[in-house]
Protein backbone atom coordinates (compact mmCIF):
# COMPACT_ATOMS: atom_id res chain seq x y z
CA UNK A 1 0.00 0.00 0.00
CA UNK A 2 1.13 3.62 -0.65
CA UNK A 3 0.78 5.47 2.76
CA UNK A 4 -0.15 8.43 0.93
CA UNK A 5 -3.38 6.95 -0.61
CA UNK A 6 -3.87 4.55 2.72
CA UNK A 7 -6.63 5.59 5.39
CA UNK A 8 -4.17 4.32 8.34
CA UNK A 9 -5.53 7.24 10.23
CA UNK A 10 -2.71 7.67 12.68
CA UNK A 11 -2.59 9.55 15.91
CA UNK A 12 0.25 11.50 17.37
CA UNK A 13 -1.07 12.48 20.39
CA UNK A 14 -2.21 9.66 22.76
CA UNK A 15 -6.06 8.99 22.84
CA UNK A 16 -8.07 9.77 26.93
CA UNK A 17 -10.12 7.23 26.49
CA UNK A 18 -7.44 3.75 26.20
CA UNK A 19 -6.03 2.93 29.44
CA UNK A 20 -3.29 0.23 28.10
CA UNK A 21 -0.99 0.28 26.17
CA UNK A 22 -2.40 -1.97 23.26
CA UNK A 23 -5.26 0.15 22.67
CA UNK A 24 -3.56 3.11 22.72
CA UNK A 25 -0.99 1.83 19.81
CA UNK A 26 -3.80 -0.17 18.20
CA UNK A 27 -5.84 3.40 17.93
CA UNK A 28 -2.32 5.30 17.67
CA UNK A 29 -1.05 3.24 14.60
CA UNK A 30 -4.95 3.50 13.12
CA UNK A 31 -5.67 -0.62 13.40
CA UNK A 32 -9.12 0.24 14.76
CA UNK A 33 -11.52 2.68 15.76
CA UNK A 34 -14.39 2.25 18.43
CA UNK A 35 -17.93 2.98 16.46
CA UNK A 36 -19.79 1.91 19.74
CA UNK A 37 -19.06 1.07 23.23
CA UNK A 38 -17.30 -2.86 22.74
CA UNK A 39 -17.47 -2.59 19.21
CA UNK A 40 -14.74 -1.82 16.76
CA UNK A 41 -14.34 -1.02 13.12
CA UNK A 42 -10.91 -2.86 11.85
CA UNK A 43 -8.90 -0.66 9.18
CA UNK A 44 -6.86 -1.83 6.96
CA UNK A 45 -4.21 -2.66 8.88
CA UNK A 46 -6.16 -4.18 11.83
CA UNK A 47 -7.89 -6.36 9.21
CA UNK A 48 -4.71 -7.73 7.60
CA UNK A 49 -3.53 -8.55 11.31
CA UNK A 50 -6.65 -9.73 12.04
CA UNK A 51 -6.77 -12.12 8.93
CA UNK A 52 -3.40 -13.22 9.29
CA UNK A 53 -3.96 -14.18 12.72
CA UNK A 54 -6.99 -15.88 11.79
CA UNK A 55 -5.25 -17.57 8.86
CA UNK A 56 -2.78 -19.27 10.88
CA UNK A 57 -5.25 -20.42 13.92
CA UNK A 58 -7.39 -22.28 10.68
CA UNK A 59 -4.45 -23.77 9.01
CA UNK A 60 -3.03 -25.22 12.78
CA UNK A 61 -7.27 -26.61 12.81
CA UNK A 62 -6.89 -28.10 9.63
CA UNK A 63 -3.36 -29.82 10.44
CA UNK A 64 -5.53 -31.19 13.93
CA UNK A 65 -8.00 -32.83 11.49
CA UNK A 66 -10.54 -30.30 12.32
CA UNK A 67 -13.26 -28.99 9.29
CA UNK A 68 -14.59 -25.78 8.60
CA UNK A 69 -17.53 -24.82 8.34
CA UNK A 70 -19.39 -21.46 9.02
CA UNK A 71 -22.75 -20.97 10.79
CA UNK A 72 -24.75 -17.68 11.06
CA UNK A 73 -24.31 -15.14 13.80
CA UNK A 74 -28.28 -14.84 14.59
CA UNK A 75 -29.76 -17.76 15.84
CA UNK A 76 -33.11 -18.89 17.36
CA UNK A 77 -34.36 -18.93 21.03
CA UNK A 78 -35.99 -22.16 20.45
CA UNK A 79 -32.53 -23.93 19.64
CA UNK A 80 -31.31 -22.24 23.40
CA UNK A 81 -34.48 -23.39 25.10
CA UNK A 82 -33.38 -27.23 23.96
CA UNK A 83 -29.88 -26.92 26.64
CA UNK A 84 -31.82 -24.68 29.14
CA UNK A 85 -29.14 -22.02 28.50
CA UNK A 86 -31.51 -19.51 27.26
CA UNK A 87 -32.71 -18.53 30.71
CA UNK A 88 -29.28 -19.37 32.34
CA UNK A 89 -26.87 -17.26 29.93
CA UNK A 90 -28.65 -13.68 31.48
CA UNK A 91 -27.95 -10.05 30.47
CA UNK A 92 -24.97 -11.18 28.55
CA UNK A 93 -26.67 -12.24 25.85
CA UNK A 94 -28.36 -9.78 23.04
CA UNK A 95 -31.78 -10.96 22.49
CA UNK A 96 -33.74 -10.05 19.54
CA UNK A 97 -37.08 -9.81 18.17
CA UNK A 98 -37.81 -10.02 14.73
CA UNK A 99 -40.76 -8.69 12.66
CA UNK A 100 -43.00 -11.81 13.17
CA UNK A 101 -42.21 -11.38 16.74
CA UNK A 102 -40.04 -14.33 16.61
CA UNK A 103 -37.64 -14.62 19.43
CA UNK A 104 -33.62 -14.23 18.27
CA UNK A 105 -30.37 -13.84 19.63
CA UNK A 106 -26.45 -12.87 18.38
CA UNK A 107 -24.29 -15.71 18.91
CA UNK A 108 -22.07 -15.59 22.16
CA UNK A 109 -20.81 -19.35 21.05
CA UNK A 110 -22.34 -22.23 19.51
CA UNK A 111 -22.61 -24.97 21.69
CA UNK A 112 -26.28 -25.12 20.86
CA UNK A 113 -26.12 -25.04 16.58
CA UNK A 114 -23.47 -27.21 16.36
CA UNK A 115 -25.10 -30.02 18.32
CA UNK A 116 -28.31 -29.33 16.25
CA UNK A 117 -26.66 -29.39 12.66
CA UNK A 118 -24.27 -32.95 13.76
CA UNK A 119 -28.28 -34.28 15.11
CA UNK A 120 -29.63 -33.56 11.53
CA UNK A 121 -26.95 -35.16 9.59
CA UNK A 122 -25.16 -37.69 11.69
CA UNK A 123 -26.92 -41.14 12.65
CA UNK A 124 -24.14 -44.11 13.17
CA UNK A 125 -21.33 -44.61 14.96
CA UNK A 126 -19.55 -45.02 11.69
CA UNK A 127 -19.25 -41.33 11.23
CA UNK A 128 -18.20 -40.76 14.27
CA UNK A 129 -15.46 -39.34 15.89
CA UNK A 130 -15.44 -35.50 14.12
CA UNK A 131 -14.20 -32.05 15.00
CA UNK A 132 -15.49 -28.82 13.41
CA UNK A 133 -14.70 -24.99 13.60
CA UNK A 134 -15.44 -21.62 12.34
CA UNK A 135 -13.82 -18.41 12.73
CA UNK A 136 -16.80 -15.90 13.66
CA UNK A 137 -18.05 -12.97 15.13
CA UNK A 138 -19.81 -13.16 18.66
CA UNK A 139 -21.13 -10.97 20.93
CA UNK A 140 -21.51 -11.18 24.39
CA UNK A 141 -22.95 -7.87 26.18
CA UNK A 142 -20.05 -7.52 28.71
CA UNK A 143 -20.75 -5.38 32.00
CA UNK A 144 -17.60 -3.85 30.91
CA UNK A 145 -15.98 -3.97 27.96
CA UNK A 146 -12.79 -2.53 27.82
CA UNK A 147 -8.91 -2.50 27.27
CA UNK A 148 -10.03 -2.12 23.36
CA UNK A 149 -10.67 -5.22 21.38
CA UNK A 150 -9.47 -7.66 25.16
CA UNK A 151 -13.06 -7.09 25.61
CA UNK A 152 -14.93 -5.88 23.05
CA UNK A 153 -18.81 -6.93 23.20
CA UNK A 154 -18.54 -7.70 19.60
CA UNK A 155 -15.23 -10.17 19.43
CA UNK A 156 -13.93 -12.41 16.26
CA UNK A 157 -13.41 -16.30 17.72
CA UNK A 158 -11.59 -19.44 16.19
CA UNK A 159 -14.67 -21.64 17.84
CA UNK A 160 -14.03 -25.58 17.63
CA UNK A 161 -16.52 -28.63 18.68
CA UNK A 162 -15.66 -31.84 18.91
CA UNK A 163 -18.20 -35.47 18.88
CA UNK A 164 -16.32 -38.45 20.01
CA UNK A 165 -17.91 -42.23 21.14
CA UNK A 166 -16.82 -42.29 24.44
CA UNK A 167 -15.08 -40.16 27.21
CA UNK A 168 -11.74 -41.73 25.64
CA UNK A 169 -12.15 -40.24 22.32
CA UNK A 170 -13.17 -36.83 23.88
CA UNK A 171 -10.19 -36.65 26.19
CA UNK A 172 -8.28 -37.66 23.04
CA UNK A 173 -9.88 -35.02 21.13
CA UNK A 174 -8.83 -32.50 23.84
CA UNK A 175 -5.14 -33.31 23.96
CA UNK A 176 -5.22 -32.93 20.06
CA UNK A 177 -6.32 -29.54 20.73
CA UNK A 178 -4.09 -28.35 23.34
CA UNK A 179 -1.13 -29.70 21.00
CA UNK A 180 -2.80 -27.73 17.98
CA UNK A 181 -2.72 -24.34 20.31
CA UNK A 182 0.43 -24.71 21.83
CA UNK A 183 1.56 -25.22 18.03
CA UNK A 184 -0.60 -21.96 16.72
CA UNK A 185 0.48 -19.73 19.70
CA UNK A 186 4.24 -20.87 18.79
CA UNK A 187 4.02 -19.94 14.89
CA UNK A 188 2.34 -16.51 15.57
CA UNK A 189 5.51 -15.84 17.39
CA UNK A 190 4.40 -16.00 21.01
CA UNK A 191 4.28 -18.10 24.36
CA UNK A 192 0.97 -19.16 26.14
CA UNK A 193 0.78 -21.30 28.94
CA UNK A 194 -2.22 -24.11 29.42
CA UNK A 195 -3.61 -23.35 32.85
CA UNK A 196 -6.23 -25.86 34.75
CA UNK A 197 -9.65 -23.32 35.14
CA UNK A 198 -13.11 -23.12 35.78
CA UNK A 199 -15.81 -23.99 33.14
CA UNK A 200 -18.25 -21.28 33.62
CA UNK A 201 -20.81 -20.41 30.85
CA UNK A 202 -19.75 -23.55 28.79
CA UNK A 203 -20.22 -26.27 31.01
CA UNK A 204 -17.96 -29.49 31.93
CA UNK A 205 -15.20 -30.71 34.55
CA UNK A 206 -12.17 -30.40 32.46
CA UNK A 207 -11.33 -27.32 30.99
CA UNK A 208 -7.67 -25.29 30.23
CA UNK A 209 -7.47 -21.60 29.59
CA UNK A 210 -3.97 -20.29 27.61
CA UNK A 211 -2.38 -16.94 28.86
CA UNK A 212 -0.31 -14.70 27.23
CA UNK A 213 1.65 -13.53 30.23
CA UNK A 214 2.05 -9.67 30.06
CA UNK A 215 1.71 -6.93 33.24
CA UNK A 216 -1.69 -5.61 32.10
CA UNK A 217 -3.29 -8.92 32.20
CA UNK A 218 -6.82 -9.40 33.66
CA UNK A 219 -6.11 -13.04 35.94
CA UNK A 220 -3.23 -12.94 38.74
CA UNK A 221 -0.94 -16.96 37.15
CA UNK A 222 1.24 -18.94 39.19
CA UNK A 223 3.58 -21.48 36.94
CA UNK A 224 6.66 -23.22 37.17
CA UNK A 225 9.44 -21.72 35.12
CA UNK A 226 9.63 -24.89 33.69
CA UNK A 227 7.03 -23.35 31.14
CA UNK A 228 9.53 -20.69 29.93
CA UNK A 229 11.59 -23.38 28.15
CA UNK A 230 8.94 -22.96 25.15
CA UNK A 231 10.21 -25.00 22.46
CA UNK A 232 11.43 -27.74 24.57
CA UNK A 233 8.19 -29.53 24.59
CA UNK A 234 7.32 -32.80 23.11
CA UNK A 235 5.50 -31.83 19.72
CA UNK A 236 5.11 -34.72 18.02
CA UNK A 237 3.27 -37.37 20.58
CA UNK A 238 0.56 -35.91 21.61
CA UNK A 239 -0.11 -38.22 25.14
CA UNK A 240 3.63 -37.35 25.94
CA UNK A 241 2.79 -33.47 25.11
CA UNK A 242 -0.23 -33.93 27.28
CA UNK A 243 1.20 -35.53 30.02
CA UNK A 244 4.54 -32.61 30.17
CA UNK A 245 2.05 -29.95 29.83
CA UNK A 246 -0.15 -31.07 32.64
CA UNK A 247 2.27 -32.13 35.09
CA UNK A 248 4.30 -28.65 34.93
CA UNK A 249 2.89 -26.76 37.57
CA UNK A 250 0.34 -23.33 35.99
CA UNK A 251 -2.99 -21.95 37.50
CA UNK A 252 -4.83 -18.45 37.26
CA UNK A 253 -5.49 -17.60 40.68
CA UNK A 254 -9.40 -19.21 40.86
CA UNK A 255 -7.14 -22.37 40.78
CA UNK A 256 -3.93 -21.64 42.21
CA UNK A 257 -3.29 -24.26 45.13
CA UNK A 258 -1.15 -23.54 47.42
CA UNK A 259 -0.12 -27.02 49.07
CA UNK A 260 1.27 -28.04 45.39
CA UNK A 261 2.98 -24.57 45.13
CA UNK A 262 4.90 -25.07 48.06
CA UNK A 263 6.35 -28.32 46.50
CA UNK A 264 7.86 -26.31 44.01
CA UNK A 265 11.25 -25.35 44.48
CA UNK A 266 11.01 -21.55 45.19
CA UNK A 267 13.95 -20.38 42.18
CA UNK A 268 11.27 -22.01 40.04
CA UNK A 269 8.08 -20.14 41.04
CA UNK A 270 7.05 -17.25 39.24
CA UNK A 271 4.00 -15.03 39.40
CA UNK A 272 2.32 -12.54 37.30
CA UNK A 273 -0.46 -11.58 34.94
CA UNK A 274 -1.85 -13.10 32.38
CA UNK A 275 -4.24 -12.54 29.30
CA UNK A 276 -6.69 -15.78 28.49
CA UNK A 277 -6.27 -15.90 24.89
CA UNK A 278 -8.13 -19.29 24.42
CA UNK A 279 -10.08 -21.76 26.08
CA UNK A 280 -10.98 -25.80 26.20
CA UNK A 281 -13.17 -27.69 27.57
CA UNK A 282 -14.71 -31.01 28.16
CA UNK A 283 -18.17 -31.73 28.76
CA UNK A 284 -19.34 -34.90 27.94
CA UNK A 285 -22.71 -35.52 27.12
CA UNK A 286 -24.29 -32.13 28.60
CA UNK A 287 -25.30 -30.67 25.03
CA UNK A 288 -26.08 -33.82 23.26
CA UNK A 289 -27.97 -35.27 26.37
CA UNK A 290 -30.21 -32.25 26.93
CA UNK A 291 -30.75 -31.50 23.06
CA UNK A 292 -31.56 -35.39 22.38
CA UNK A 293 -28.48 -35.86 19.83
CA UNK A 294 -27.50 -40.01 20.12
CA UNK A 295 -26.13 -41.96 17.37
CA UNK A 296 -26.66 -45.59 16.76
CA UNK A 297 -24.26 -47.84 17.97
CA UNK A 298 -22.89 -51.18 16.53
CA UNK A 299 -25.08 -53.18 19.02
CA UNK A 300 -28.50 -51.53 17.70
CA UNK A 301 -28.41 -49.15 20.94
CA UNK A 302 -28.13 -45.80 21.33
CA UNK A 303 -25.17 -43.76 21.95
CA UNK A 304 -24.75 -39.70 23.18
CA UNK A 305 -21.87 -38.17 22.07
CA UNK A 306 -19.01 -37.00 24.03
CA UNK A 307 -18.44 -33.51 23.57
CA UNK A 308 -15.91 -30.40 24.33
CA UNK A 309 -15.71 -27.32 23.03
CA UNK A 310 -12.68 -24.91 22.06
CA UNK A 311 -11.80 -21.61 21.87
CA UNK A 312 -9.55 -19.30 20.57
CA UNK A 313 -9.80 -15.02 21.16
CA UNK A 314 -8.96 -14.26 17.55
CA UNK A 315 -9.38 -10.87 17.93
CA UNK A 316 -7.70 -10.41 21.51
CA UNK A 317 -4.69 -11.84 20.53
CA UNK A 318 -4.33 -8.58 18.21
CA UNK A 319 -4.45 -6.65 21.10
CA UNK A 320 -2.83 -9.62 23.64
CA UNK A 321 0.52 -9.70 21.44
CA UNK A 322 1.02 -5.82 21.67
CA UNK A 323 0.64 -6.52 24.81
CA UNK A 324 3.37 -8.90 24.68
CA UNK A 325 5.63 -7.02 22.10
CA UNK A 326 6.13 -3.08 21.81
CA UNK A 327 8.56 -0.59 22.95
CA UNK A 328 8.24 2.95 24.05
CA UNK A 329 8.08 3.46 20.02
CA UNK A 330 5.31 1.58 19.81
CA UNK A 331 4.60 -1.81 18.33
CA UNK A 332 6.77 -4.42 17.75
CA UNK A 333 5.27 -7.00 15.53
CA UNK A 334 6.17 -11.07 15.24
CA UNK A 335 6.91 -11.55 11.70
CA UNK A 336 4.34 -13.60 10.67
CA UNK A 337 1.61 -11.73 11.00
CA UNK A 338 2.85 -8.48 10.65
CA UNK A 339 1.07 -6.02 8.49
CA UNK A 340 3.20 -5.53 6.70
CA UNK A 341 7.09 -7.59 6.48
CA UNK A 342 8.80 -3.69 5.87
CA UNK A 343 7.96 -0.25 5.55
CA UNK A 344 9.76 1.45 2.33
CA UNK A 345 11.22 4.94 3.70
CA UNK A 346 12.01 7.36 1.21
CA UNK A 347 13.55 10.61 2.38
CA UNK A 348 13.61 12.46 -0.45
CA UNK A 349 10.30 12.34 -2.22
CA UNK A 350 10.91 13.81 -5.40
CA UNK A 351 14.14 13.61 -6.26
CA UNK A 352 14.00 10.85 -9.60
CA UNK A 353 16.50 8.25 -8.32
CA UNK A 354 15.24 8.37 -5.13
CA UNK A 355 11.98 7.87 -5.96
CA UNK A 356 12.99 5.18 -9.01
CA UNK A 357 14.37 2.67 -6.28
CA UNK A 358 11.63 3.07 -3.83
CA UNK A 359 9.02 2.25 -6.70
CA UNK A 360 11.46 -0.67 -7.55
CA UNK A 361 11.38 -1.90 -4.19
CA UNK A 362 7.68 -1.43 -3.61
CA UNK A 363 6.86 -3.64 -6.96
CA UNK A 364 9.11 -6.04 -5.95
CA UNK A 365 7.56 -6.69 -2.16
CA UNK A 366 4.08 -5.51 -3.18
CA UNK A 367 1.29 -6.50 -0.51
CA UNK A 368 4.32 -7.42 1.61
CA UNK A 369 5.34 -3.79 1.86
CA UNK A 370 3.96 -0.13 3.45
CA UNK A 371 5.41 2.43 0.89
CA UNK A 372 5.89 5.95 2.95
CA UNK A 373 5.63 8.47 -0.51
CA UNK A 374 4.32 11.40 1.57
CA UNK A 375 5.70 14.69 1.61
CA UNK A 376 6.66 14.60 5.17
CA UNK A 377 10.08 15.20 6.93
CA UNK A 378 12.84 12.15 7.39
CA UNK A 379 11.80 12.19 11.36
CA UNK A 380 7.79 11.81 10.90
CA UNK A 381 8.69 8.78 8.74
CA UNK A 382 10.86 6.87 11.19
CA UNK A 383 8.39 7.80 14.43
CA UNK A 384 5.55 6.57 11.85
CA UNK A 385 7.47 3.08 10.68
CA UNK A 386 8.44 2.52 14.46
CA UNK A 387 4.77 2.96 15.73
CA UNK A 388 3.26 0.84 13.23
CA UNK A 389 5.77 -1.62 13.88
CA UNK A 390 7.07 -3.04 10.55
CA UNK A 391 9.36 -6.01 11.14
CA UNK A 392 11.61 -4.46 8.55
CA UNK A 393 12.02 -0.61 7.47
CA UNK A 394 13.87 -0.09 4.01
CA UNK A 395 14.79 3.29 4.24
CA UNK A 396 16.06 4.70 0.82
CA UNK A 397 17.90 8.08 0.52
CA UNK A 398 19.46 10.04 -2.06
CA UNK A 399 23.06 9.37 -1.39
CA UNK A 400 22.30 5.81 -1.14
CA UNK A 401 19.93 5.41 -4.34
CA UNK A 402 22.53 6.35 -6.47
CA UNK A 403 24.72 3.23 -5.77
CA UNK A 404 21.83 1.33 -5.50
CA UNK A 405 22.20 0.82 -1.56
CA UNK A 406 19.55 0.26 1.03
CA UNK A 407 19.27 1.04 4.40
CA UNK A 408 17.80 -1.09 6.69
CA UNK A 409 16.68 -1.65 10.52
CA UNK A 410 14.85 -4.47 11.98
CA UNK A 411 12.59 -2.86 14.32
CA UNK A 412 12.74 -6.03 16.78
CA UNK A 413 16.56 -5.08 17.16
CA UNK A 414 17.25 -1.67 16.59
CA UNK A 415 19.86 -3.24 14.03
CA UNK A 416 20.96 -1.35 11.05
CA UNK A 417 22.15 -2.99 7.85
CA UNK A 418 23.56 -1.12 4.40
CA UNK A 419 22.78 -3.67 1.58
CA UNK A 420 22.61 -3.63 -2.23
CA UNK A 421 18.89 -3.68 -3.11
CA UNK A 422 18.99 -7.23 -3.81
CA UNK A 423 20.04 -8.28 -0.45
CA UNK A 424 17.89 -5.95 1.36
CA UNK A 425 15.13 -7.39 -0.49
CA UNK A 426 15.97 -11.01 0.16
CA UNK A 427 16.33 -10.38 3.37
CA UNK A 428 12.85 -8.90 4.17
CA UNK A 429 11.32 -11.29 1.77
CA UNK A 430 12.41 -14.49 3.73
C1 LIG B 1 -15.15 -22.50 23.43
C2 LIG B 1 -15.49 -22.28 21.99
C3 LIG B 1 -16.19 -20.54 24.64
O1 LIG B 1 -17.01 -19.72 24.31
N1 LIG B 1 -17.43 -22.13 23.30
C4 LIG B 1 -16.98 -22.20 21.93
C5 LIG B 1 -16.32 -22.00 24.21
N2 LIG B 1 -15.12 -20.26 25.38
S1 LIG B 1 -14.76 -18.82 25.99
O2 LIG B 1 -13.63 -19.02 26.83
O3 LIG B 1 -15.89 -18.23 26.59
O4 LIG B 1 -14.32 -17.92 24.80
C6 LIG B 1 -13.24 -18.31 23.98
C7 LIG B 1 -12.21 -17.21 23.87
O5 LIG B 1 -12.80 -16.03 23.31
C8 LIG B 1 -12.17 -14.89 23.82
N3 LIG B 1 -13.17 -13.96 24.40
C9 LIG B 1 -13.20 -12.64 24.14
N4 LIG B 1 -12.44 -11.85 23.35
C10 LIG B 1 -12.72 -10.53 23.31
N5 LIG B 1 -13.74 -9.96 23.99
C11 LIG B 1 -14.54 -10.70 24.79
N6 LIG B 1 -15.55 -10.13 25.44
C12 LIG B 1 -14.29 -12.11 24.88
N7 LIG B 1 -14.87 -13.14 25.56
C13 LIG B 1 -14.17 -14.25 25.25
C14 LIG B 1 -11.19 -15.34 24.88
O6 LIG B 1 -9.88 -15.38 24.33
C15 LIG B 1 -11.66 -16.74 25.21
O7 LIG B 1 -10.61 -17.58 25.64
Amino acid sequence: MRLSKSLIPTLKETPAEAQIVSHRLMLRAGMVRQMASGIYAWLPTGIKVLNKIAQIVREEQWAAGAQEVLMPTIQSADLWRESGRYDAYGKEMLRITDRHERELLYGPTNEEMITSIFRDSVKSYRDLPQNAFQIQWKFRDEVRPRFGVLRGREFYMKDGYGFDLDREGAVITYKQMMLAYMRTFQRLGITAIPMRADTGQIGGDLSHEFHILAPTGESGVFYDADFEAGDAFAHDDVEKFYEQMTTIYAATDEKHDLATWETIPEARRREGRGIEVGQIFYFGTKYSKSMNFSVNGPDGGKIFPEMGSYGIGVSRLVGAIIEAKHDEAGIIWPDAIAPFKAAILNLRQGDSVTDGLCEELYKALGQDALYDDREERAGAKFAEADLMGHPWQMIVGPRGAANRMVELKRRATGERFELPVDEALAKVHF
